[in-house]
């Protein structure tokens, strides 16, 4: 099925009509045949259950959603939906929805006419401006090419630094350590691996369709698949070997495989003398950690660090240790980016770059711009941030395209930013200490958040305008990356149905008029992207009907010339020297431990659940029933832990951090390391305004003090210990 169109997908029920004309009252019979052969029409978009965007055809009968499938043109996602695309199909009819814009009254909204609120929100924008310059606003999203265009471009046409992604309770640690090891961050191609080791990561639950079906495609064809995480999750369930590991201390593990695989000449030379720079200090650097000194640190026995670095070895170049996602070594711990600099330099030990099943450095199609004469780019602003990325004595390595959205909820209570713009994107909730977030956002003189729901953010803010929901709306084209990349763009499924809601490029585009800057968004959507795939000969029409297209993008066989400042890999970081932190990846702690003498004393520690993104699909009804009926939300504890405190499978207790205490019930389980409790993520909502999920469970951010990683700033998300008491005792 290469090219998918409205018009091939129409089956026109002829029979329907004349049944429907036939009958003078319609009975059950006839109402039953009309919807059996009513005219379906099948509709290319992009799925938005989660930030992957995988490729959906919307099949619409009589006007309404009646079912999604995948959509086989998509590279990246290649026909494959989750649970959640079918848990997110239901936002269109949730009467949960915002249905218009609203203006904040003392401690309530009132609804107000959309004219009135885009004048008052670009007066006050204005105020803001005129008081305290454009670096005190700022922009935060989750990063989708919409936002991310749109956003950005507004923000720098008001001469605006500050924009903000949500990695910072996600992955920035990685993006910063691979920037620094590869000058970009790659992939894996785990189908053709041979060995496959994932340290906290869990493709099995942490789903992007096509990469977890890639894992499945390895494991058939006999890959080796070892997990290393304290938990045994449902990728370990697939696994050759789980290797449980004492939480915050994967870093150790990986110094000493490097020290085993140097010390035993088991790394391929060849590729290192060529390909890489500072092999000589990191040579030194690791000599040091042997397994021996590993495995009190880890948790795991210096026979099976030594053995798993043999093997990994053993099967190089065909063989990954993965590049992660967040769990292991995102914006978690304290020592996340040097893990993640020490899974960069391990890959390039076993020369694995751009070899079948090891890392891949895919790019995506190159999209085109809107003509300069007619849509020039704003200059970009020459301010510096507003929250510490890249900024000297701050935080100089943090990734200015991701920032630091936790920080600048401090810089609000300062007084430093006065002004934000939320889209998309709920930092309440999903960064930890949630009375910090709201501090930041209540200290400001104007807080807009753009959002189908009135989300624990959106209920601070001072205007709340709704955006119609992801089947009513088109979007910006986007790029994925792949061997053969794709292009792709959300298309408007079925007509709006909540007339009073606006899209993030119409909200924009209005505020810029009002703000003497519409000369940056003299054009439609229809122009941006037919500009953007102008370079592809693909025209917007034809992408409209299709939804997805592949396209060749040029692949580099062999080793690509690399981003890095020596344009190598780059085991050693000059950057990461002059900013005050080791040059080469050394031993760095986790921040907190559980005290061992305390039989109470725990990490908490967090992943995903297959079926729920992050806190944004508890409230969906057939997802939060998943939940319900496997007592999902509880937090697990190690049975051996839970019997001497005399707690049982479904008991509820206490869990109190140096911040809050929250009560949950318990999941006793083998499958976790003795040290660590667990909570499933994705649950704790508080806004009232999510009916369903609103008081349903726990978040662990609740328990999680503000605090950032010094090299990257990420928020450290599960750097915490808590006690855990039998609830009543
Ligand atoms: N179902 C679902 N899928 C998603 C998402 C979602 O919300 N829901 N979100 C998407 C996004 S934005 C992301 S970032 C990815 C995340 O994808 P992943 O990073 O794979 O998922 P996580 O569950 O965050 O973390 C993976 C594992 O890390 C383990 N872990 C925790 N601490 C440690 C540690 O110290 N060491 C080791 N080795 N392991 C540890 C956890 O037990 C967990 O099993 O998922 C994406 N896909
Ligand atoms: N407790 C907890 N905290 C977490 C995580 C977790 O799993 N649990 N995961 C961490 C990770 S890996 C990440 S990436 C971040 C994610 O953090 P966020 O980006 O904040 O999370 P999301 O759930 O993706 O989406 C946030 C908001 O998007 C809104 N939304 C949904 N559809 C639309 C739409 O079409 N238009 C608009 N305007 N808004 C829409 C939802 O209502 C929700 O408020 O959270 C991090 N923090
Ligand atoms: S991984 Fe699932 S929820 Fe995320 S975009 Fe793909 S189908 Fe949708
Ligand atoms: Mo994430």
């Amino acid at each position: 099925m290469s090219s998918i169109t409205r018009r091939r997908f129409l089956k026109t029920g002829l029979t329907t009509a004349a049944l429907l004309a036939a009958a003078p009252v319609l009975d059950m019979r006839t109402w039953a045949a009309s919807q059996e052969q009513a005219r379906v029409e099948v509709v290319p978009t992009l799925c938005n259950g989660c930030s992957s965007h995988c490729g959906m055809l919307a099949h619409v009968k009589n006007g309404r959603l009646w079912k999604i499938t995948g959509h086989p043109d998509h590279g990246r996602s290649q026909g494959k939906l989750c649970a959640r695309a079918h848990g997110a199909a239901f936002w269109l009819y949730d009467p949960d929805r915002l249905a218009g814009p609203l203006k904040r009254e003392g401690d309530h909204f009132v609804p107000i006419d959309w004219e009135q609120a885009l004048d008052e929100i670009a007066a006050k924008l204005e105020a803001v401006l005129a008081a305290h310059g454009p670096g005190a606003v700022f922009f935060a999203h989750n990063p989708r090419a919409t936002g991310a265009f749109y956003g950005t471009r507004f923000m720098h046409a008001l001469g605006a630094p500050t924009t903000m992604t949500h990695n910072a309770s996600c992955n920035t640690s990685l993006i910063l350590a691979y920037q620094a090891v590869f000058g970009t961050t790659p992939g894996a191609d785990l189908a053709n691996s041979k060995y496959i080791m994932l340290i906290g990561r869990n493709p099995a639950e942490g789903i992007q369709t096509g990469y977890s079906a890639a894992l499945a495609r390895a494991i058939e064809k006999g890959a080796k698949l070892v997990v290393v995480d304290p938990r045994h999750n449902a990728s370990a369930a697939i696994a050759t070997e789980w290797v449980p590991i004492r939480p915050g201390t994967d870093l150790a593990l990986l110094l000493a495989m490097m020290n085993v695989m140097i010390a035993e000449n088991l790394y391929d030379a060849g590729f290192v003398a060529e390909h890489t720079v500072g092999f000589e200090e990191l040579a030194a650097a690791v000599r040091e950690y042997s397994p021996a000194w590993a495995a009190p640190i880890t948790d795991i026995p210096a026979t099976t660090i030594a053995r798993l670095a043999r093997e990994l070895a053993a099967a190089r170049p065909n063989c990954v240790v993965d590049p992660g996602w967040k769990g292991g070594f995102g914006a978690n711990y304290a020592n996340g980016t040097e893990t993640a600099r020490a899974v960069g330099a391990i890959n390039a030990l076993l020369g694995n770059l751009n070899k079948p099943g090891g890392l891949t450095f895919y790019g995506a199609p190159k999209l085109g711009k809107l003509p300069a004469d007619k849509a020039p780019d704003p200059p970009k602003p020459t301010l510096p941030r507003g929250d510490g990325a890249g900024i000297a004595g701050e935080f100089p390595l943090a990734p200015t395209a991701q920032g630091l959205p936790h920080v600048a909820a401090r810089k609000a209570r300062e007084g430093k930013l006065r002004a934000g713009i939320v889209r998309h994107h709920n930092p309440v909730r999903n960064f930890p200490d949630p009375e910090h977030m709201m501090a930041g956002m209540r200290a400001l003189d104007l807080l807009v958040v753009i959002d189908t729901h009135m989300t624990e953010t959106a209920r601070l803010a001072h205007y709340v305008l709704p955006e119609p929901s992801f089947l009513e709306r088109e979007e910006v084209v986007e790029a994925i990356p792949g061997r053969k990349g794709t292009v792709c763009m959300r298309t408007r499924v079925v007509p709006k149905l909540l007339e009073n809601t606006r899209t993030f490029d119409e909200i924009i585009v209005a505020l810029a008029r009002r703000m003497g800057v519409g000369e940056y968004f003299n054009f439609t959507l229809d122009e941006l992207n037919s500009a953007r795939l102008q370079p592809l000969g693909i025209t917007l029409e034809e992408l409209k009907a299709r939804g997805s297209i592949q396209v060749e993008t040029p692949v580099v066989e062999g080793m690509p010339k690399l981003k890095t400042p020596s344009g190598k890999v780059e085991f050693v970081s000059e950057r990461f020297a002059k900013a005050g932190f080791n040059a080469v990846p050394g031993w760095i702690p986790p921040r907190v431990m559980p005290e061992p003498a305390r039989p109470n004393s725990f990490r908490l520690i967090h992943g995903k659940q297959g079926y729920h993104s992050h806190t944004s699909t508890a409230n969906i009804p057939y997802l939060l029933q998943i939940t319900r009926d496997h007592n999902a939300e509880r937090l697990w504890m190690n049975a051996g832990r839970a019997a001497a405190l005399g707690i049982k499978d479904g008991d509820l207790v206490w869990v109190r951090s140096s911040l809050a205490s929250r009560q949950v019930r318990v999941k006793v389980t083998e499958r976790l390391h003795p040290e660590a409790v667990y909570i499933p993520s994705g649950y704790g909502n508080f806004s009232p305004g999510l009916t369903r999920a609103n008081g349903f469970g726990l978040s662990m951010n609740d328990l999680v003090p503000f605090q950032t990683e010094p090299m990257s700033g990420h928020a450290m998300m599960m750097e915490v210990v808590v006690e855990v008491e039998p609830a009543g005792a």
